[in-house]
This record gives C-alpha cells, structure tokens and sequence, in this order.
C-alpha cells in the first residue's frame, strides 16, 4: 500500500499545546518502580480533584464558598468552607480512581479507611494548605505524598501503612492555586512543573526539570515571633538583614515553597518556645515538601537533621521546617548547632 512518511505540521500552522500530564507519566513510566499505570491513575485523581478546587477557588466569592465553615479541625484551626469542599474532592477522586487503600488528611481526626480491597497505596495530604488566604485572593495550595502499604493488601490498614517516614514517599506533590494554577511532582526521578490550561482541561509541562539554586537571598519567615525565636536563628535572620536580602513571606507555605524554588531561597518555620515543635505538619505538608526540594538538588531539615528520615509517631505530629535552598538550609543549621554549643559550653 503506497504510504507518506508522517511529519509534524508547520508550528506556525497548528503549534505543538505540549505535553500532557498523563502523556509525561507514560513517557517516564520507566522511572516508576511499581505498574506506572497506578501511579498515573493516582496522579490523574489529584489532577482531577485540582482542576474542580481550582474552579471553586476562583469563584468562591461569588458561589458563597468563601468564609468560614463553623467547625475547627483537629488541628483547633477554624476550618475554611473550602477546606472542607477540598478535602471532599480529593478524598472523593481518589476513592473513585481505586488505586489508594487510605487517606490521612489534614482535615481529619482519624485516618479514612477507604474500604478498597485492592488499594496498594496511601495518600497523605492537605487538601487546601493556607485556606484563609482565599478571602483575600492570596495563593493557597494542596500538598500530597503517596506510600506504598507495607503490610499485605486487602488486609486491614495498619499504622506501619500510615507512619512511614518520608524517605519511604513513592512520590509526592504539590499543586498552587495562584497567577495560574500548577502541579508539581516528584516521583525519585527530578521534579516537573505542569501548569493547567482551563480552556482545554488539562496540565501541561512547563517546568521541566525544576532545580533549587544552591543559594538565593530570600528568606520566608514569620517575624512576628521572632522573640521567641531561638538564639541561633535570631542570629541567622541577622546575618540576612546584613546582607540586605528579600524577605519574602506570603503566610502560604506552597506560594513560598514554589517560588523559592525557582528563584533559591530558604522557607523557616520554627520552633519557638510557644510552639516546640513548630506549626507545620510532618506527614502531609514536610514531608512531601522535603521530597521535592531534595530531588530538586534542595535540602529540608528540621533545623538539626534530614525531615525525610523522621519515624512518625503521631498522624498530625508537627516539625520545625528549614527548606530551600541547600546553601542557606546549612548556614541557618550552622547557626542554630553553634548557639546550642555554646549553651552547652555554659
Ligand atoms: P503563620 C498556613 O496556615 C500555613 O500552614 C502555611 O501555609 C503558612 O506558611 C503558615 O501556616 C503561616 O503560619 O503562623 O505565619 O501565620
């Protein structure tokens, strides 16, 4: 049968939209340890979930889903409308999607059973971190990290499926509702940026290949509790008023995250003596963070070891966060280990 070569159109003609989120994941399915195709139905349950939060996010002010809902979370934070229509969403798209035996959610006390004989994955996440931006149209953001069960499938869901440290994370995420809407992943292989076009409904690739800077001059902290800092870091953030650089802080951890990312910088949140342990959660906002950051040439600590290598021992247990650019991450370290030293000297 007489045939023509196929070649691609002129882009000037019809140019290339890109590639799909699903195309890349198919693509990379070699990089993924376990059958790609339950990772990308993973994926697509988030992507799916994301697309529906982004609609509502945007409208929120019009459709009466802006505010709060009246009830506190088990975190005693005052839980946005949205909150609790995201972590609908998502707890509901991955139900549908099959792949995943349980949620831990930061707007649930227990951990959700999702009653799926067949699920070999477990999904931790903040459905809606920085919700009450959303009534002033400040960026705001979901967070995930995806386990693999340890124990065998279609048994009960033990707490060694839960409380995996995060260096055992199959991959993990983040998507940011801001300028424009995007979902960033990590499977152990680099991180991608997609950004989604609503006209057509789908994420593209548009940061290949993300990497920290090794260094920056942005710092993202909370100064308001700056005296209840401890001396090493009150030193550090010192050190970066002398050196004149950025401070930058949007009160919305993936906004901060992303663009220090991009641009190097350094997020903090500490521990102070009000709040020992800092305010951010280890299982479904450090963690999945750490990973990203780590695989995109970054680092993440809590001020003195590796966030990736924390045992949980609780579901909503929180970490001090130092994360970003790795440069920065080990000179603020260095400071907070020099001020422990010379307490001890004393
Ligand atoms: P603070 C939002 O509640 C959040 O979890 C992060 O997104 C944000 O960086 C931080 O808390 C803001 O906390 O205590 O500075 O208002």
């Amino acid at each position: 049968m007489k045939t023509k070569l196929y070649k691609p159109s002129d882009s000037s003609i019809a140019y290339s939209v890109g590639t799909t989120l699903d195309r890349f994941i198919k693509i990379k399915q070699n990089e993924f340890s376990f059958a790609s195709g339950e990772l990308s139905q993973i994926l697509r349950d988030i992507a799916l979930a994301a697309k529906i939060v982004n609609r509502e996010t945007n409208r929120a002010g019009l459709a009466n889903i802006g505010g709060a809902f009246g009830q506190t979370n088990v975190q005693g934070e005052e839980q946005q409308k949205l909150d609790v229509i995201a972590n609908i969403r998502f707890t509901r798209a991955l139900t549908k999607g099959g792949e995943v035996c349980a949620v831990v959610s930061e707007e649930d006390d227990e951990v959700i059973d999702l009653q799926n004989g067949s699920g070999k994955y477990v999904v931790a996440i903040d459905p809606l971190d920085g919700s009450s931006n959303i009534d002033v149209n400040i960026s705001i953001g979901t967070i995930f990290s995806i386990y693999r069960r340890v124990t065998p499938v279609g048994s009960p869901i033990q707490p060694e499926d839960i409380m995996q440290p995060g260096n055992q994370q199959v991959a993990a995420g983040y998507v940011l509702y801001g300028s424009s809407t995007m979902l960033v992943y990590t499977t152990g292989h680099g991180v991608n940026g997609f950004t989604y076009e609503p006209s057509l409904g789908e994420f593209f690739l548009s940061h290949p290949n993300m990497c920290a800077p090794k260094g920056g001059d942005i710092y993202s902290i909370n100064e308001g509790t700056s005296n209840l800092f401890e001396p090493g870091l009150k030193k550090y953030i010192e050190l970066c008023k002398e050196r004149q650089f950025s401070a930058r802080y949007i009160g919305s951890l993936v906004a901060d995250f992303h663009r220090n990312l991009l641009k190097g910088g350094i997020y903090i949140y500490p521990a102070t003596s009000k709040s020992p342990k800092g305010k951010l959660r280890l299982l479904y906002e450090a963690n999945a963070l750490a990973f990203i950051a780590e695989q995109a040439g970054g680092m993440a600590t809590d001020g003195y070891g590796r966030i990736l290598d924390i045992k949980p021992t609780s579901l909503h247990q929180r970490t001090p966060l130092y994360i970003g650019s790795p440069d920065m991450v080990v000179e603020a370290e260095n400071f907070l280990k020099a001020s422990l030293e010379k307490v001890a000297e004393k």
